[in-house]
């Protein structure tokens, strides 16, 4: 899954898209380059970020999506059923909701009635304040026990089990150590039995773990190896930033694989 955010302040790439020529351009080799989808996104979650509303989600992501239709298969980060309604009517096949429908209780019957593909995240807080000292009794047994919770929520609101992908959402209210080991015990999420999704691509962790304890992004060898340990532990969907770094790391892991 490659990244295109529409946005000027995402944490890596805030800026960089925001002209939706260059949004569909970034799509489109990104899709060339190996991603089987692309996730589009037009709010920041970073770290103290304070959100944007539907009408300035939507000028954001529509040009691209309508740029897109028909071409690239598209995921809509978002946490609002206004916008997902328009990016699914604009083809958008999967909704992509770090919030795991609990931001916007109109999104479960826009997901449920469109029949598109659902990503329910683990989210500690909000991103206002999600790195404020986060603490759980076991991150792990934490995590896995939301995302139950959330698969649950999300069949008894009528969208079908088999649609669904779900996310321990790396770096949303984790320390470093939580976030490794996240993938070090990743068995205990695939044990759930839906498809996993991870993104670790240009986080912090990365750049800290490699002694900036600053750092406000990793760098794309560190996001590399980050994704061929999911993977190995079973991640099925790594969104990632650096589309052909990945797709070659992955094709060489997967070759190597018993
Ligand atoms: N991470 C980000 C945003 N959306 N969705 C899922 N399912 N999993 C993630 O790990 C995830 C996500 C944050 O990364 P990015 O989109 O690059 O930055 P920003 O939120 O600043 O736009």
């Amino acid at each position: 899954m490659g990244v295109v955010n529409v946005t000027p302040d995402s944490f890596s790439d805030g800026g960089v898209n925001l002209d939706p020529n260059d949004a569909a351009a970034t799509a489109r080799r990104m899709h060339e380059e190996g991603a089987v989808i692309v996730d589009v996104g037009g709010e920041s979650t970073r770290p103290g970020s304070q959100g944007v509303t539907a009408d300035e989600e939507l000028r954001r992501v529509v040009p691209v999506l309508e740029r897109l239709q028909g071409e690239v298969p598209v995921s809509i980060d978002t946490s609002k059923a206004e916008v997902a309604r328009r990016a699914l009517e604009l083809g958008a096949e999967l909704v992509n909701d770090v919030t795991a429908l609990r931001g916007d209780p109109e999104l479960a019957g826009v997901v449920a009635g469109s029949g598109a593909y659902l990503c329910l995240m683990h989210m500690l807080g909000e991103p206002r304040t999600m790195q404020l000292d986060p603490v759980y009794d076991d991150v792990v047994s934490d995590v896995a026990a939301f995302l139950e919770e959330r698969l649950a929520f999300a069949v008894g609101a009528g969208i079908a089990e088999e649609r669904i992908c779900l996310d321990p959402g790396i770096g949303f209210g984790k320390t470093v150590e939580h976030n490794f080991e996240l993938i070090r015990r990743l068995d205990e999420l695939t044990r759930i039995g839906r498809p996993l999704v991870i993104g670790f691509s240009r986080k912090s962790s990365l750049g800290k773990l490699l002694g900036d304890p600053g750092a406000t992004t990793g760098s794309t060898a560190a996001s590399v190896g980050a994704a061929v340990a999911a993977y190995e532990r079973g991640a099925t969907i790594l969104r990632v930033h650096d589309v052909r770094e990945h797709v070659e790391a992955l094709t060489a892991a997967a070759a190597a694989l018993p």
